[in-house]
């Protein structure tokens, strides 16, 4: 439905996951609920401040203005609307689709670990602990049980849409099922970037995402569990 406005939607970054096709349609929606909202705003204050600008009148302020109140309840009418209407969907609807699965059992657990300033995964069915990268299989919907050891961090892989808090003492869960084949080498949205400032080293707090074929994983994993 959504395909149908036509909107540079280019502008978004790359997706790499099935679950990010809910997350773009978010914010598709709420970009063309926002623009006509933000057109009226602009126009609006453009217009008083030529239709009222000063002209050598006294300084000081004027008699308060109350009204009209057509416009006023019409104001509030729609961005009431609104508001109600995207905090029912896509929020409300959109969160339950992005957490439809989260009873299931996963593929495949990841634990992600933040602690100043940088990641550690973990797979805990293969014994593997990885510092310098995430890797995952394509098309296996990966449970990330996530984690902090010392501030608040965020996980956030941009080209999977996926975010949530890293608090410590509590792991906090997040699903992705990667559908493309990418390293960040060849795209920087591939990648752990800690999205909750935490100090010094925050904006380089990251770990680069690799998804590759179920062959190359199982080839991976057990290169590293050899170590
Ligand atoms: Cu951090």
């Amino acid at each position: 439905m959504l395909e149908l406005v036509i909107i540079p939607w280019d502008l978004f970054p790359l997706a790499a996951a099935e679950e990010a096709a809910i997350v773009d349609d978010a914010f598709k929606l709420l970009m063309i609920l926002g623009a006509p909202v933000f057109a009226f705003v602009v126009v609006t204050v453009v217009y008083s401040m030529l239709r009222f600008r000063r002209k050598g009148e006294p300084a000081g302020d004027g008699p308060a203005v109350h009204g009209p109140r057509p416009v006023i309840l019409a104001w509030l009418a729609v961005t009431g609307a609104l508001t109600l209407l995207v905090i029912i969907t896509p929020g409300i609807t959109g969160l339950r689709e992005l957490r439809a699965h989260a009873n299931e059992a996963p593929d495949l657990v990841v634990q992600v670990q933040g602690v100043r300033w940088m990641w550690q995964a973990t797979y805990p069915e293969h014994g593997v602990v990885s510092y310098d990268e995430l890797v995952l299989p394509e098309g296996e919907r990966v449970r990330f049980e996530v984690t902090s050891i010392d501030v608040l961090h965020s996980f956030w892989v941009p080209a999977f849409r996926a975010k949530i808090d890293a608090v410590p003492g509590k792991v906090t869960t997040t699903f992705a099922t990667p559908d493309t084949l990418g390293s960040f080498q060849q795209d920087v949205n591939m990648r752990i970037q800690c999205a909750e400032l935490c100090g010094l080293g925050h904006s380089v707090m990251r770990l680069p995402v690799r998804v590759v074929t179920e062959e190359e994983f199982e080839a991976w994993i057990s290169k590293r569990s050899a170590k």
